[in-house]
């Protein structure tokens, strides 16, 4: 069956020198690197909703991206199975291992909530079946607990429990679904987990729910044998003025409050740390010190914008210091970069869809092997690894590991009385070497 990217031939590793825009230049999925493929560090996904299910329609404007399964006059099981027909298509011409997809990407919502989760599992089905005539895995699934109205004060979080119910069923499915397609991890993101005013908002409450439901996911994934992990993904704000899961450092303050710090990583989006202050590296390198590493949504936002415009991600230098605290916190392991990110509502063909991914995948490929260049020259760490020498002394050790009370410490400094001198931070000097580094 021709889909709208039946005209497109799978992208190719062509090298650095190709100037053909459709070609990888830097993602040779087979070429090895500390140890392993570098498909096998990245393990790119297609996003399904911004690739398949985006319209282009902003507040502002109407629809500008008009695929043929988006008719509205087509019986909805017709649409959502041509839909996965083009994403299989899409999945065969950028050749990534990996989709991801929310159940509401993959199939429309019914009157009840019977006949919707029947339909997600002959979706599911279906896009089995797909897998079975295809390379590509599911990196991860996640449930839509945002969109439809039912879910205005949120899902978990929601003062009517019938709408816990409701959210916890939903997930329940959607992790059953994950694990029949083999998926490697099943996500959370609380959209509307949050508030918009504390006026009308019991916090402490709606913090217990919130525990609640990711115990019983947890609960649910050792039940029913589902080895992938469980990813909550931070997000400050939006859709709701503040969110729970708000940073990598509030989401692991939460899941320690529940005991849940070794079941639950995280899964950190570019355009999300942004919005909450932060850089992306920021993100993955509190995540790699608390041990919750899991998975990243690749993507920027807008520096002149406060929102999330999850577009696909340009900046060299940002990539590879994100890629390089990847490296630093032991890898993506089960997780992997997934491709959150949509184009612009001008470009609407199917082969701007195409170049978005190629360059994204490039750019993180590229950035990924100027990172291990720049661990393999060694002269970046070792301005770090200077810079807290002096912590390698045995008194200073000794005061790290907890082996001297307040008042020794005291007594000591006293008696030695040296005043600690200032020391360059070298900023400009790392910058320099840095942008060097990516020449
Ligand atoms: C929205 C989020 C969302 C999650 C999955 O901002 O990025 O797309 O990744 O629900
Ligand atoms: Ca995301
Ligand atoms: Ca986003």
């Amino acid at each position: 069956m021709s889909t709208v990217f039946s005209d497109f031939s799978t992208v190719q590793y062509g090298g650095p020198q190709v100037t053909e825009p459709l070609t990888y230049r830097y993602y040779d999925p087979a070429k090895i690197v500390l140890g392993k493929p570098l498909g096998e560090h990245l393990r790119f996904a297609v996003a399904y909703w911004h690739s398949l299910a985006m319209n282009g329609s902003d507040p502002f404007g109407a629809a500008t991206i008009n695929r043929p399964w988006m008719d509205a006059s087509l019986d909805p099981m017709t649409a959502a199975k041509m839909k996965a027909d083009a994403a299989f298509d899409l999945f065969r011409v950028l050749d990534l291992p990996f989709f991801t997809f929310h159940d509401r990407d993959i199939v429309h919502e019914e009157a009840t909530l019977k006949e919707t989760l029947a339909n997600l599992h002959t979706m599911a089905d279906y896009l089995q079946a797909k897998m079975q005539g295809s390379k590509v895995k599911l990196l991860w699934g996640t449930a839509n607990l945002f969109s439809h109205p039912r879910f205005m004060a949120g899902a978990a979080t929601n003062p009517d429990p019938e709408v816990f119910a409701w959210s916890a069923t939903t997930i329940k499915h959607c992790m059953d679904v994950t694990k029949q397609l083999g998926g490697s991890n099943y996500v959370l993101w609380g959209g509307r987990e949050g508030y918009e005013t504390l006026l009308n908002t019991d916090m402490g409450h709606e913090l217990q729910q919130f525990g609640r439901l990711l115990t019983l996911v947890v609960e649910y994934k050792h039940k029913i044998g589902f080895d992938g992990q469980i990813l909550l993904e931070p997000k400050p704000k939006e859709p709701s003025t503040h969110q729970y899961d708000f940073d990598v450092a509030t989401v692991y303050g939460f899941l320690k409050r529940f005991g849940l710090e070794k079941e639950v990583a995280v899964n950190i989006e570019a355009n999300h740390a942004t919005l909450a202050g932060h850089t992306f590296e920021h993100e993955i390198a509190t995540a790699g010190d608390l041990g919750i590493l899991g998975s990243l949504d690749i993507n920027r936002g807008d520096p002149l914008l406060g929102w999330d415009t999850d577009q696909f991600p340009i900046d060299l230098l940002g990539t590879t210091m994100s890629m390089y605290h990847v490296i630093k916190s032991g890898g993506l392991g089960n997780g992997g970069c997934n491709f959150d990110a949509k184009v612009r509502r001008q470009s609407f063909t199917p082969e701007d869809m195409i170049h978005a991914h190629v360059g994204g995948v490039d750019l993180c490929a590229h950035g990924f092997l100027l990172a291990v260049k720049l661990i393999e020259d060694g002269r970046y760490d070792k301005v770090i690894a200077d810079r807290y020498a002096g912590w390698k002394t045995p008194e200073a050790q000794d005061l790290l590991a907890g082996k001297r009370s307040l008042d020794e410490i005291a007594a000591q400094t006293e008696a030695k009385s040296i005043d600690p001198q200032p020391r360059s931070g070298k900023q400009e000097q790392i910058e320099n070497l840095l942008l060097r580094s990516i020449e």
